[in-house]
């Protein structure tokens, strides 16, 4: 299954920079509730470093971004409005918020931001949807609990299918979403 790519500018350099995301290894039969491990490099996201020529340098593992779990979607937004491109990550096992720290590197920050999803989350976007000046996040979640926890969606979000709404709370000094 093809995982998403991002196309973003993560030093602020002024050239475009690439992130692919990967998948795990899955054993043929896959014993039911395995959740897939990247088991080593090969299975690792990248992130590609735009040079001035033209070129690119493998930099995930200074960013910090070598994934988790069968990666699936990525989406890119500054959502704490500090002038640095964030990027969040689905997978089969474990949804991923990275911060970009402006320095080259990324922390995972799923846990303190509460978007770590469950199960299985495909798509994901960026999307202020309250016209707050934060950036909210939308995450597709084709396993069917997601719908019913998250009916209060809008109803152009609600049609679309299991999608999960999050509301970002940010506020000076700290950063939480719904
Ligand atoms: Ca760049
Ligand atoms: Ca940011």
């Amino acid at each position: 299954m093809g995982g998403g790519v991002a196309l973003f500018d993560y030093d602020n350099d002024g050239r475009l920079d690439i992130f692919l995301v990967n998948g795990a290894p899955l054993s043929d039969p896959t014993p039911k509730g395995t959740v897939p491990q990247k088991s080593g490099s090969s299975y690792w996201d990248r992130l590609y470093h735009q040079k001035k020529d033209g070129t690119f340098e493998d930099v995930t593992e200074k960013a910090g971004l070598q994934g988790a779990g069968y990666g699936m979607g990525v989406t890119a937004g500054d959502y704490d409005n500090d002038g640095f491109e964030d990027l969040y990550v689905t997978a089969y096992g474990g949804n991923k918020l990275y911060h970009n720290n402006g320095d080259g590197s990324f922390s995972d920050v799923t846990e303190k931001a509460g978007v770590g999803g469950s199960g299985w989350s495909t798509s994901a976007a960026w999307v202020d949807l309250d016209n707050d000046g934060l950036l909210d996040l939308v995450v597709e979640e084709p396993s069917a609990p997601a719908l019913e926890k998250h009916a209060r969606n809008s109803a152009a979000f609600a049609q679309a299918g299991a999608l999960q709404f999050k509301r970002n709370r940010s506020d000076p000094g700290g950063m939480q979403f719904l």
